[in-house]
């Protein structure tokens, strides 16, 4: 979920000191992706091996091995034609560490290495095929199997060509990837290609590039097999390697062929802009091929709206703004990125077809999970919400009583724990001091302790007996956004699977797996109102307060906008479970105090329109969330924002989007410092 980086000279004389350069500079531009470790490979002066430098940590510490590492051996000598990979990466299997660190190769002689970002999601089926034929792992990545099955292929196909190989094992893994392949049997050609992760290529050329469009070359069925042995089993099914399609020359089309090019192989233009502004974007499944200087681009499959070229785009963007794509705020980006990370927290996961729900990390502790007295879900701010939102689905999935604590108050009162407690730690950032001192304290009396964190290998990962990634990608913006979408779904998937084998419960079951598999798209269609949530931010950005008021499965909804609004604006909100609206806060409504109310169409409904009536009966004009085309609801508002339904306990997603918006909005227009909230910092490493 980071950043590739490779660079390709064609007759485009480099030593190899001015390519290491580049790749640096490559990886300093991908940094604000956020990562943890970084990488480097590049050609042997004599061209007989690769050699790869790999760091945990910063660019910095990888530039300051780099030259250290160079300084011996004749690495200045220019080359006519070169390819050097690099990577940063944020963990998603195995800490980081230089041994997780990418490239990863195929054998002891280095013959391919693979800098990939994403998930590999049936790594553990392709691994179990490699090791009954001799391949041993150094690493506990997914991206290893791909390098290593490269290999493999080669050995028992030695007539096909590079990008042959790397479609072949393109065609094995499942998942979400964006990769570059480097190979010592290939010198000077690069294989690149992408599913659901992204990946350009740029080109750049002494004079104006003879055509505007790559052409596309397409598969054609094969009658080679690999043989019945040579099965990978996909999520525990048989099922025989497919006949293999090997793509094929169309006399219709040329590919790009230039006499002297370079070529860049990177995740976002930031990478590429100083060097050209021609970059071709790849789709999904793509294959990017580049051998004696020719780039082609093939795709195995013709599907009937494929275009018959890549287009090559001219960017007209300056570096700063190509980092944050076309938003303004790291923030507002990762809102936006909300339909692909929740996919991301439930990718090689669930399986809507069976209805199958698999957490990795959790799996061996179910039956000790199942036996325990009590659940606790403790965490701070944006996490703690996210267990206030999914603590009632939990209650009723797992039949456990379900307690809900602030780190820093659970280990202010000494809270009692038991052996027989199983306690998890939700967690951004991973490294927050408050949960991990109550992690701690838990740990010490005997408890069972599962992580939840989008940070691999941070301190309550390693310190969890067990836990689940919420793999929602790097959060950059201080306010937490996505990862408090995904945080929620991955408590959704640990009741589904705490559930899997209760009979009365598997109708509930299903109407939740059939809401989660259209989320994504339902959560585009909330993003759709962002104009309307800016209109209404003018509303109300130069109020002092601001009222926010549900229940049930939208409380949480209600006390993480109030503290989004706090963080982005300064300005005061307030968070209020609608049923206390009697014993309180009603003294508060008049016709001034802005309010917002979230009205669903959802067990509490008739409960929340009491609310309702009686802020409207005090004068109060509140902003509605509610469902589309609830017309008797919106009758009580002339402003309102309809969300699309979905089962009752995955609501909050979607109406946590319009209050992360609505804050965004509002900060903008009170000329707030959105990424950097003042008096707050990303990870909170002090109690
Ligand atoms: C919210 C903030 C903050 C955060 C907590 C906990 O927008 O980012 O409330 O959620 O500081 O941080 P971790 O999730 O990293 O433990
Ligand atoms: N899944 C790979 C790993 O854990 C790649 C992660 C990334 O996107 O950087 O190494």
């Amino acid at each position: 979920m980071c950043g590739i980086f490779a660079y390709l000279n064609y007759l485009t004389p480099k030593s190899r000191l001015e390519v290491l350069d580049l790749l640096v500079t490559g990886l300093k531009r991908l940094e604000y992706r956020g990562y943890d470790s970084t990488g480097v490979a590049i050609d042997s002066p004599d061209n007989k091996n690769i050699v790869m430098v790999k760091r945990t940590g910063k660019v910095k510490v990888l530039e300051e091995a780099i030259q250290e590492h160079f300084s011996a051996g004749d690495y200045s000598e220019p080359v006519m034609t070169h390819i050097g990979i690099a990577h940063t990466r944020w963990a998603t299997h195995g800490v980081p560490c230089e041994r997780n660190s990418h490239p990863h190769r195929s054998d002891d002689g280095n013959g391919f290495v693979v800098v990939h970002n994403g998930i590999i999601t049936n790594y553990n089926d392709v691994k179990t095929f490699l090791a009954k034929r001799g391949y041993e792992f150094e690493s506990d990545t997914d991206t290893e199997v791909f390098a290593k099955l490269v290999h493999h292929l080669w050995k028992t196909h030695p007539t096909y060509s590079f990008r042959e190989l790397v479609e072949q094992a393109i065609l094995q893994v499942e998942g979400a990837f964006a990769i570059a392949v480097k190979s010592k049997h290939f010198p000077g050609e690069c294989v690149a290609s992408r599913r659901s992760s992204p990946l350009l290529v740029g080109i750049k050329t002494k004079t104006r590039l003879a055509t505007d469009h790559i052409p596309i070359l397409y598969g054609k069925a094969d009658d080679k097999k690999l043989g019945p042995d040579q099965e990978i089993r996909p999520h525990g099914q048989s099922r025989e390697l497919p006949v293999l399609p090997r793509s094929e020359s169309t006399s219709e089309f040329m590919p790009l062929e230039e006499k002297e090019v370079e070529y860049f192989f990177a995740s976002d233009a930031s990478a590429v802009i100083e060097h050209t502004n021609r970059v071709i974007y790849l789709e999904d499944d793509d294959v990017a091929a580049v051998r004696d200087g020719t780039l082609s681009i093939h795709r195995l499959k013709k599907s009937l709206d494929d275009p018959h070229a890549r287009e090559i785009t001219t960017l007209k963007m300056e570096i700063q703004q190509i980092m944050k794509g076309n938003y303004d705020y790291f923030m507002q980006k990762e809102i936006f990125e909300q339909p692909d990370s929740v996919v991301n927290t439930m990718r090689g996961r669930v399986r809507f077809d069976g209805n199958a729900i698999v957490l990795g990390g959790i799996k061996e502790y179910i039956p000790e999970i199942k036996r325990c007295r009590r659940l606790m879900l403790i965490g701070c701010g944006t996490s703690y919400h996210s267990a206030v939102a999914t603590r009632q689905l939990l209650e009723e999935l797992t039949e456990l009583p379900v307690m809900v604590e602030l780190a820093s108050d659970f280990l202010d009162r000494n809270t009692p724990i038991f052996r027989d407690d199983v306690c998890f730690f939700i967690s951004q950032s991973g490294e927050t001091a408050d949960t991990l001192m109550a992690l701690r304290y838990c740990k010490q009396r005997g408890a069972l302790i599962v992580g939840i964190t989008n940070t691999v290998g941070s301190s309550i990962c390693r310190e969890s007996h067990c836990g689940v990634h919420i793999n929602a990608g790097p959060e950059i913006g201080v306010a937490s956004t996505k990862a408090y979408t995904s945080q929620f779904i991955s408590l959704v998937m640990f009741a589904l699977v705490m559930s899997e084998d209760r009979l009365s419960l598997q109708q509930r079951r299903l109407e939740i797996l059939q809401a989660l598999s259209k989320l994504a798209d339902q959560i585009r269609a909330v993003l759709k109102l962002d104009s309307k949530v800016q209109e209404l931010a003018k509303d109300l950005y130069q109020h002092k307060s601001l009222l926010i008021m549900g229940r049930g499965y939208n409380f949480a909804t209600c006390l993480e906008g109030a503290l989004k609004v706090k963080e982005l604006t300064y300005m005061h909100s307030e968070g209020i479970m609608a049923g206390e609206l009697k014993h309180g806060p009603l003294a508060l409504v008049d016709d001034s105090m802005p309010v917002l109310m979230i009205v669903l169409r959802d067990p509490v409904y008739v409960k929340c329109m009491n609310a309702l009536q009686q802020v409207t009966s005090r004068k109060g004009c509140p902003i509605i969330i509610c469902e589309e085309g609830d017309e008797e609801t919106q009758a009580f508002s002339s402003r309102h924002l309809e969300i699309p339904r979905t089962v009752d306990c995955l609501q909050g997603i979607l109406t946590v989007i319009p209050m992360q918006l609505l804050s965004y909005h509002i900060a903008v227009l009170r000329g707030c410092d959105v990424d950097c909230p003042r008096n707050l910092a990303k990870s909170v490493t002090v109690e």
